[in-house]
């Protein structure tokens, strides 16, 4: 593969199946080994109240990633397989999940795919999403709002 410049992943990780803050260590443990993951910076943990029919509170956080020479459909496989080791069985929308991981924004990239959909089509309506970005970079400009994460951040406080 043709050598690129490294590229500015954001996902965002969800647990609300205990041990909640052993799954988000394991998953970020697991995210450093990939190959083409050269760096991680974590948000703080946040427990965030169950959006949809759950019982179960969330521990919500995001990590922002330097990658690679790195292909988005090749790192959902790799995110999938994570979600799998650690217990994740997929059963309703919205289930309970020991871990959720999602791809919430791949550079300045728009995909649109059957499988892959960036920028999350949820995430800027979402607070336990924007709270833990507002730690990693307030000033990354969403690649279709174009606006900041800190200017939707603010958007959506001033609303709830
Ligand atoms: N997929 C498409 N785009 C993406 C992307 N950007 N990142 C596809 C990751 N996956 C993406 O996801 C289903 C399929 O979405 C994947 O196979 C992939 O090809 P899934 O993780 O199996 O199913 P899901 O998580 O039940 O659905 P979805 O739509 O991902 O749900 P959300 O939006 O993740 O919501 N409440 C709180 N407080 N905190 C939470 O984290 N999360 C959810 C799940 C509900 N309530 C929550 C939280
Ligand atoms: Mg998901």
């Amino acid at each position: 593969m043709i050598s690129t410049s490294p590229k500015t992943v954001f996902l965002g990780l969800g647990s609300n199946i205990e041990p909640r803050k052993s799954y988000l260590d394991s998953a970020i443990a697991k995210l450093k080994l990939l190959e083409n993951v050269i760096d991680v910076t974590c948000s703080r943990i946040y427990e965030t109240k169950p959006l949809g029919n759950s019982l179960n509170n969330y521990l919500n956080m995001a990590v922002k990633l330097s990658v690679k020479d790195l292909e988005p459909l090749g790192f959902l496989r790799d995110i999938n397989s994570i979600e799998v080791s650690l217990g994740r069985i997929r059963k309703e929308k919205w289930g309970d999940r020991t871990i959720d991981i999602d791809i919430l924004m791949w550079d300045t990239e728009i995909i649109r795919e059957k499988d892959l959909t960036v920028p999350h089509p949820e995430m800027t309506k979402r607070l336990f999403v924007l709270d833990p970005l507002m730690d990693l970079d307030p000033h990354w400009v969403h690649p279709v709002e174009k606006r900041t994460i800190s200017e939707i951040w603010k958007n959506i406080k001033g609303e709830k």
